[in-house]
Order: C-alpha cells, then structure tokens, then sequence
C-alpha cells in the first residue's frame, strides 16, 4: 500500500510546464545562496547570548559537516526522522542536512509533548529522533529511556550533542549526496487537525519550492529583505510563506527571536535594521501596546504579515497609523493553499481581507453543503487544488476520502467568501477545532482523551471568543461523580502528557449536553449557552 497519494500525473506535467515546478530540491535554496553569495549573512541567532552570526558559506558547512555525521551514524534516504528543537540556528542546519542525504523530518512543534511525540512515533517509525533538553519532556531521562525501550533501531542525539559536534574543529568528507527525486516527498508537515488523531501533510521538493519561489514573488524579497522569526520555527507560516525559506531563497537575512514579546522582538527590530516579521493575532495586539512607547524601535519595519487566525478588522485598523508599518494578511495551511493581501492591495482590501492564492493555478471552489459552488460573496466551505497542494494525508486513507472531493480539491473546514477581486473574507470554520491565537487544538482529540478518565460520562470541547487569543477552548463534561474537579481534570490532561495549550482553559459540568435532530452533540447551542 502507498503511504502517500502523489500529485496525478497530468498535474504534475501541467505545473512542470508552466514552469512552476523546477524540478529542484529544497536543498538548492540553501546551497545554491552559499555557491553565489558566500559571505552575505543568512542567519542572525539572537535567540543564543550572545548571538551568533552565519553566512551563508558557514551554515553550508555546517550542513555538510552534520550530512556527513548522520550518514556516519546509519541513516539513509528514505528513513525517517522526528526533530523537536527549540527556535534556533540549529533547527535550519538540521533540516537541510537532514534532506540532503534524503531524511523525511517531521518537525515537531517545541511545545508538543508526549502524546503528540507518541503519536508521530507510532506513524513514522523513524530511525532518528533529535530532541533538547530545554524541554520538559526531556529534563529527565524517563520519556527518552521509554523510546529508546519501544523503538530500539532508532537512534537518539540531543541538541546540545549536535551543536558540540559542529563547533569541535574536526575533519570530515561530505557525504554522499542522495539522489533526490523532485517529485518525492522531502519531508512532513502537521495539520492541525479536526478528526482526533494528528495527521502528517506529505509535502514535495517540487511543491514546497515553489510555494518558497512564488512567496518571495508575491512579497518582493531581496538579498535587502532582513526578516525576524518570532513564531515557532516549524509552523508552515514561518517556515515557507515566504519565512525562513523565503529569506535563504532571496538571499536576506534571518533574525531569530526567542520569543514574540515586544521586550525581545523591539530591540532587535532596531539593532539589526529588521524590515520584514510575521505574527500571529494575539503578538499583534502586545505589539500594538509596547508600540505606544516605543515606537522609535520599529523604525525599519516596513512590512507585517499576520496569520494562523483571523484579524478582527478593528485591530487591523490600527496597525498601519499606530506602527507605522504596512499590514499583509496571510491566510495558509501546511496542507498547501496561501492567500496573501499584495502590497499594493488597497486599504480596506489590506484591512477587510485575508488575501487572494497566491498562484494562478490555485483552484479554489466555494462550496454549500451538497458540493455546488456559491456566488461570489455568499459564504461556503473552501475547497482547493493546485501547484502546493497536498494530495494526501500520509498513511490515512479513510481520512483522504473525507478530506478531498472527488476532483482531488483538498476540503479546509473553513467557512469563506470571495470578494469580485478574488480576495478570501474568513467567516468561520465547519471543521472540529479551536483556533487558540493560532494554535489549533483537535477537539476530538482531546475529547477523546477526556472520554478516557473513567468520571467523564461525556463531553464536548467547543470555543469561547477571548479577547487576546481570538478563541479559547472550553470542555463542557457531563461527570459520573460530584468529585470531580477542573483540576482534578487538567491535571489528568496533564499527566497523559497533553500539550499544555491544549488544555481547557475553562472547564463546565452539565447534566446533560443538548443533541442535533440525528443525535449529535450540538455544539452550536452549547456555544450559544456559553456567551
Ligand atoms: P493548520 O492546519 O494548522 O496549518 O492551520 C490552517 C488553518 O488555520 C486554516 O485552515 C484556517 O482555519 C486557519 N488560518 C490560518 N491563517 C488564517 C487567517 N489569516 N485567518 C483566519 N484563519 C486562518
Ligand atoms: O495557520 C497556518 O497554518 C498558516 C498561516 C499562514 C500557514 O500554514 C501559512 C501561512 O503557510
């Protein structure tokens, strides 16, 4: 059985003859940079004290310098490998070294914990996890020494061994250069999901170049473009649109962030003459705040893409007077699709809008429940294919048959309107799942896990408006016992080794949840009753 569902065949050779698929690997944007501007600085660290500079020539060294290392150790195309690091340097020398001797990673986000490593475990099989102690998971050695018993092929290196081992003045020969097929898969991203178990997004050298090449397009990068990672490294936004990759493609520079607060964003802005970030929603609003006072930092920004949620419009309103900078919206999924307000969209297009596809051969139909495309303007469902697109989830064929329709167009949950322009306007979502400020929780999965403690009869997991993330989650349990607690609750989430922004942040007991004409739990009364 294939693992994957690979782009058809005709659509393959229609983006290759449009010239959007190069058939290049993603290992060129670094290594073709290195060959062509070796001295031009890639990556500014300040996520290190101090922080610690690249070029590109030395981040390419590196890379091979760690290539040559995980071929030492066994490792070969084809295998896997489950990556958890902290924002970091490190984090884009493993990468490319990993994909250069054709590893598929899956990066996992730093604040996934057990239950999410478990699962992607279970799904992979990898040959190599790397993780870091700076993880709680990992400050003792119970949970690694538990994957070590489990998975017993599977070798094991913490960053600070990795970063030890590139910074010790020792020879090496470059390692073999896999053969990497364009076509193929390079790596794994993660969905956010709304099905209850956590699903990997196969995603293409060919594909997830162009989305880098088409992003820097859209978004006029340059070897000028100085761009400061603030959200995690992994997510699709940070990475690709254009993110990290965009920067390496362009030949800019990457600014690291340990984190996106205004009192460690700020001073870099000004320090290293930022022009380009992206944020989520919720870091807006803190921005918007700290800029009441210290405005002067931002003076080099030029330009702020926020995503990952929904923008209420009245805080977009204020972005452009009060930061002084201009506002792109950015509306993705790592499953493929990215809408972008372009740079010279007027105001309430920039303001009102989440953006259009980015590339003409991004199909996006607008659906009504029976599958019939509606009016512009009318609100439907948003389905899509394309260039960047994924055609599968991996190894889940009963979840590919609910996710796709029969024309291959990729089914997102989410409730849009097309404005005459083409624009996307996000309405809402149809798909089970809370959008915590950008982080998306799975409600069934986490009903599931709550469906496991033996005092929960049942429960629905629905979200609440929350004025600085957007929405948080709240778990409405009907309980077999008056004992039990909220804490008692989070603190079972907790033990079962649940991301912590997972957990509810607000826990009711009911006697009974109200149910649909067919029997389901109606979430929509319950988020009425929740107001
Ligand atoms: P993920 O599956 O984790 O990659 O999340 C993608 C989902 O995030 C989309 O399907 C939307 O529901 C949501 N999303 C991303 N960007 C935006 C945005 N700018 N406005 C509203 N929702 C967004
Ligand atoms: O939320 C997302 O997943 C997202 C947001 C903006 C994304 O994947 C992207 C841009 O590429």
């Amino acid at each position: 059985m294939s693992t994957h569902t690979a782009f058809p065949a005709e659509f393959a050779a229609k983006y290759k003859a449009a010239g959007y698929w190069q058939d290049k690997p993603l290992t060129d944007i670094l290594f073709d940079q290195a060959a062509a501007n070796p001295e031009q600085i890639a990556i500014i660290d300040a996520s290190q004290v101090p922080a610690q500079q690249f070029s590109y020539l030395q981040l390419a060294e590196q890379v091979d310098k760690l290539a040559a290392f995980f071929s030492q150790q066994g490792l070969q195309a084809q295998d896997t490998a489950i990556v958890q690091l902290p924002n970091g340097q490190l984090f884009y020398t493993i990468y490319f070294a990993l994909l250069k001797i054709g590893v598929l990673p899956v990066n996992a986000l730093f604040n996934h914990n057990k239950k999410e490593l478990d699962n992607y475990l279970e799904q992979l099989k990898p040959k190599l996890v790397i993780y870091s102690n700076a993880h709680k998971l990992f400050q003792t050695t119970e949970y690694l020494d538990q994957v070590k018993q489990n998975y017993q092929d599977t070798i094991c290196f913490n960053d600070q061994e990795l970063q030890q081992y590139l910074t010790q003045d020792s020879e090496f020969s470059l390692a073999k250069k896999a053969v990497l097929n364009p076509d193929a898969v390079a790596f794994y991203q993660l969905s956010g999901g709304s099905t209850g178990t956590p699903k990997l997004i196969p995603r293409t050298h060919n594909d997830y170049f162009y989305s880098v090449r088409q992003s820097i397009e859209v978004c006029q990068w340059s070897s000028a473009t100085r761009y400061l990672l603030t959200l995690p490294a992994a997510h699709n936004f940070s990475l690709s649109s254009p993110g990290a990759l965009g920067v390496f493609m362009a030949g800019g520079t990457l600014v690291i962030a340990s984190d996106p607060s205004p009192t460690s964003c700020f001073p870099l802005i000004e320090k290293y003459q930022v022009n380009w970030t992206a944020l989520v929603p919720p870091a807006l609003l803190l921005w918007l705040d700290a800029a009441k006072r210290q405005r002067n930092k931002l003076a080099n920004l030029q330009y702020i893409q926020v995503g990952g949620a929904k923008l209420n419009p009245n805080v977009a309103e204020r972005v452009e007077p009060e930061l002084g900078i201009t506002l792109q919206q950015v509306f993705g999924m790592a499953e493929g699709l990215v809408n972008y307000t372009r740079l010279d969209d007027d105001e309430w297009t920039r303001l009102n809008t989440q953006g259009k596809p980015m590339s003409d051969l991004d199909e996006v139909k607008i659906v009504d429940v029976n599958g019939a495309e509606v009016g512009t303007g009318e609100v439907g469902l948003l389905t899509t294919r394309g260039p960047y697109t994924f055609r599968g989830y991996y190894n889940a064929p009963s979840a590919n048959q609910q996710a796709f329709d029969q024309d291959g167009f990729y089914c997102s949950g989410d409730l849009v309107k097309q404005t005459a322009s083409g624009h996307l306007i996000v309405v809402g979502r149809e798909k089970e799942q809370i959008n915590r400020g950008g982080e998306k929780i799975d409600a069934q999965e986490i009903e599931n896990e709550l469906l496991s403690h033996p005092d929960v009869q049942n429960v629905a997991l629905i979200s609440i408006d929350d004025a600085l993330l957007g929405e948080k989650s709240c778990a409405i349990i009907v309980s077999r016992s008056d004992l039990l607690t909220p804490v008692a609750i989070r603190k079972y989430l907790r033990v079962q080794g649940v991301a912590d922004y997972k957990i509810p942040d607000q826990i009711k007991f009911v006697d009974e949840l109200p149910l649909t004409a067919v029997g389901k739990i109606d979430k929509r009364t319950l988020r009425l009753r929740c107001l």
